[in-house]
């Protein structure tokens, strides 16, 4: 399989931050609350999309940020939600989150997607802190932040057309002039010892993926030569272009090339001659190819397309590739057998965030850290007295306060969180 992959950045959307706000009435000097929540921010979604083959798009652009929530506003109104950022990418690419190794998707089947990371949550304005001993709370939150991380995208390539034919016709001769693929090519047996893959793209822009598979010879089917292990590479095809000799260069008779193999295609699987087939007639640049050409096509049965082209010259190269574009637009994206293996996705970015570690710099003060107590943190909204109580009480809920306790803090003593610093109050 050819594996194209990349690294990259993805950062959903913060949510927005919940406003303090008061009504304002004639006659009543100060209403009651009224600040709104913040919309959400913005999930990163991948969505499949079968016209793309290539993970090109993440070559180019590495970093994906997605937009904030709007913030609340006065009246109780709540801020919009930021739309998804939706991505686009081939079928078969699979989302590794880069620290954990975890898969995080697995996208095959047209219009699937998967949430990559999660937009932050609309902070909550002052008209949510209501209690009926504080009716005019001055506490908002901000928005929750919006998820981010390193994520591994790889994209394995089925092929959708296989070059099969007796060594050194021109399989991998071909596959070099169409694509960016540099096989090895040289005029003895078996140069090619495994697929090679390489992305297609027509001149009126359609593309897709060619697989040169290694020379198949009489008895592959029972192990001969690079035998059975090859013969699988084609059963994951849609479309087998065979590839002849038409210039009869080891003096073999062309036509019987074309029954040979597929008489080893029938005997690995009866299903491969039911496969779209092309006959691709190499080598048309040599003398004899032609007077070849009309015998072999003398003994053709009727109806098989034939396309006359030469690998070396690359004359015949445009209509061949249409030819397959056009066979690859009329049948079904994925050949029937590998089917079965789609399974629907799933994804489980939601771990539970750890609370909170303790440690000391070398200056005494004691540092806080944890994306749980960090999240708290850049949810608060420190101009108001209630917030700071709110998170103080939050803190001590959590356990922060008796574990900086247990660990000898002392009313006075400093305590680091993020960038921030703030005194230890018994
Ligand atoms: N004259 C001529 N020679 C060609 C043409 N295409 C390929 N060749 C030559 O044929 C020889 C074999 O080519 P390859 O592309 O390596 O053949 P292959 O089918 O990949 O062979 P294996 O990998 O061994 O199965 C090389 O010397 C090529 O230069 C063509 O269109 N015309
Ligand atoms: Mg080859």
């Amino acid at each position: 399989m050819f594996v194209d992959q990349a690294s990259v950045y993805v950062k959903a959307g913060d949510g927005g931050n919940g406003l303090v706000a008061y009504r304002r009435e004639k006659y009543v000097p100060l209403g009651g609350p009224a600040g709104g929540d913040g919309g959400d921010g913005a999930d990163i979604i991948f969505e499949v999309d079968e016209g793309l083959n290539t993970l090109m798009d993440f070559r180019y652009n590495r970093h994906f940020k997605a937009k904030r929530g709007e913030n609340g506003m006065s009246k109780t109104q709540h801020g919009k939600n930021a739309a998804p950022l939706i991505i686009s990418v081939p079928p078969g690419t699979t989302v590794i989150d880069e620290d954990t190794e975890e898969v995080i998707a697995d996208l095959t089947t047209q219009g699937q997607q998967a949430v990559i990371v999660k937009g932050g949550r609309g902070g909550r304005g002052n008209t949510r802190f209501v209690t009926p001993r504080n009716p005019a709370p001055d506490i908002a939150e901000n928005g929750e932040p919006g998820q981010e991380r390193n994520i591994k995208v790889e994209l394995k390539l089925i092929a959708d057309v296989g070059l099969v034919g007796f060594p050194s016709v021109g399989k991998s001769t071909l596959l070099s002039v169409v694509s960016a693929a540099k096989p090895k090519i040289a005029d003895y047996h078996f140069t090619t010892l495994a697929p090679n893959l390489g992305v297609v793209d027509t001149s009126d822009h359609r593309s897709f993926v060619m697989a040169d598979l290694p020379g198949l010879i009489e008895g592959a089917s029972e192990g001969v030569g690079l035998g059975h292990q090859f013969l699988r590479h084609v059963e994951r095809t849609r479309v087998i272009v065979h590839v002849i000799d038409m210039a009869s260069m080891e003096g073999r008779i062309p036509y019987d090339d074309y029954q040979k193999i597929n008489k080893e295609l029938e005997e690995f699987d009866a299903n491969l001659l039911k496969r779209p087939q092309i006959i691709a007639a190499n080598k048309m640049d040599m003398p004899g190819a032609k007077e070849n050409l009309a015998i072999f096509k003398d003994n053709l049965p009727e109806g098989i397309p034939v396309y006359e082209i030469s690998a070396l010259t690359r004359a015949g190269l445009r209509d061949i590739l249409f030819a397959i574009a056009d066979l690859l637009e009329a049948i079904p994206k994925i050949a029937p057998e590998i089917e079965d293996t789609d399974e629907e996705v799933v994804y489980r970015y939601q771990k539970e965030d750890a609370p909170f570690e303790i440690t000391r710099d070398p200056d005494g003060a004691f540092v806080i850290y944890g994306a749980k107590v960090e999240k708290l943190f850049k949810m608060t909204n420190f101009s108001s007295d209630g917030a700071i109580r709110r998170f103080s009480r939050q803190l001590r809920g959590m356990g922060v306060d008796d574990e900086l306790r247990k660990r000898g803090a002392k009313d006075g003593d400093t305590i680091r969180l993020l960038e921030y610093e703030f005194d230890f109050v018994e």
